[in-house]
């Protein structure tokens, strides 16, 4: 596209919305006209962007009677369900954070620095996967394509930002020594870890647990990788960090592989355990690479290893991802 993007931020006043603003901002991404949209709690109120000052207004089935080209969607699966096939059907691409469309086959489920080709053949929707899937797929790709993948074993330590406001309070109130009141979960999270993250399916798993083992077959264009899962949520305000046990096809040299992570895309290797060096979701927070360390030989498999892999979950998670999208669409969208 030559020209300036007309660009549509809908959840624009939520946690994934504010932050979708801010890297907007921080990468410079182009645009001629910029529309806010929220529900009707947030219509009218002010929000300023690059210096200045929008109204948000309230998404209706005539938000996209206007030129848009790209919509940035993070208002829930419900706002997703009935507003992108309206925004698709006026000619918007919309890149979309929630779950509604990821394992739909006609929509491309996209991290831009494992699967770029898919956003070519979008239908006018595409997804952004999981937060959590999204580092790990920056991680386990480049063990695909040198050695192959057998089987993964995930095992995750989530943020509460991944659940909005509600959980952040639950925290801030937890550690000011307010248990009661619990917004977002069914225990304390304040000194607790919750393996509960979604709700519970009828084969025992969570939600987010089949999400994450979806999604890897989805975007690794694999469904014969084994993949389990467990999701657990920790008193960490932000960045996800996953433990993350890879069975390989072919054998491996330690070395070869931390030299791969380090010339990978994305990817930022913290691995110097004599001076303590490992990634921290403190470290990560605010930043838009995925962190990975203590890459270690699993010696209780031919052919396994250990990683810890780190990464800000609204920013790579979800906004960021979005955006990186959103810059390749601009490669290809016609004038
Ligand atoms: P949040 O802070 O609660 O924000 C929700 C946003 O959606 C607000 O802007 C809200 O507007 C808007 N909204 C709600 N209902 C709407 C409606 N009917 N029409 C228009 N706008 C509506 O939540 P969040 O943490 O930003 O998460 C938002 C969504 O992003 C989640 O539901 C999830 O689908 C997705 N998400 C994805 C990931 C990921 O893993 N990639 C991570 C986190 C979130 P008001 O201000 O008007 O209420
Ligand atoms: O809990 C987390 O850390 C990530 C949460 C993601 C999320 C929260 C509410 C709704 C999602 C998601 O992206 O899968 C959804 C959703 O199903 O859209």
């Amino acid at each position: 596209m030559n020209r300036k993007p007309n660009i549509a931020v809908v959840g624009a006043t939520g946690v994934v919305g504010t932050t979708f603003l801010k890297v907007l901002e921080e990468r410079d991404f182009p645009f001629e006209n910029i529309y806010l949209m929220a529900s009707s709690r947030s219509a009218g109120k002010k929000v300023t962007f690059k210096g200045t000052e929008y109204t948000v207004e309230e998404l209706t089935e005539h938000s996209f009677d206007k030129p848009i080209d790209i919509a940035l969607f993070s208002a829930g699966g419900g706002t997703s369900a009935k507003f992108a096939p309206i925004a698709a059907e006026h000619g918007v691409v919309v890149v979309d954070n929630s779950s509604q469309w990821r394992m739909d086959e006609d929509v491309p489920l996209v991290v831009p620095e494992v699967n770029p080709q898919d956003i070519e053949w979008n239908h006018g929707i595409i997804a952004n996967p999981n937060c959590s899937t999204i580092q790990a797929m920056v991680a386990l790709k480049p063990l695909q394509d040198a050695y192959g993948i057998k089987r993964v074993v995930y095992s995750t330590y989530q943020a509460v930002s991944g659940s909005g406001m509600k959980g952040i309070n639950d925290l801030k109130n937890g550690l000011a020594g307010n248990d009661e009141d619990l917004q977002a979960y069914a225990h304390p999270i304040a000194g607790n870890c919750l393996p509960h993250i979604d709700v519970f399916l009828p084969n025992g798993y969570t939600k987010e647990e089949m999400k994450m083992i979806n999604e890897t077959h989805k975007i690794l264009g694999d469904d014969s990788i084994k993949v389990t899962a467990t999701t657990v949520r920790v008193p960490v305000f932000d960045s996800h960090s996953e433990s993350i046990n890879v069975e390989l096809e072919k054998p491996f040299e330690i070395e070869d592989i931390v030299d791969l992570f380090k010339r990978s895309p994305g990817i930022i290797v913290q691995d110097d355990v004599e001076n303590n060096v490992y990634p921290l979701a403190r470290d990560a927070a605010g930043t838009d690479e995925v962190y990975i360390g203590r890459i270690r030989r699993d010696f209780s498999l031919d052919n396994g290893i250990n990683i810890w892999v780190v990464a800000d979950n609204i920013r790579k998670g979800a906004a960021t991802n979005a955006i990186q999208i959103a810059e390749k669409l601009l490669e290809i969208l016609p004038d």
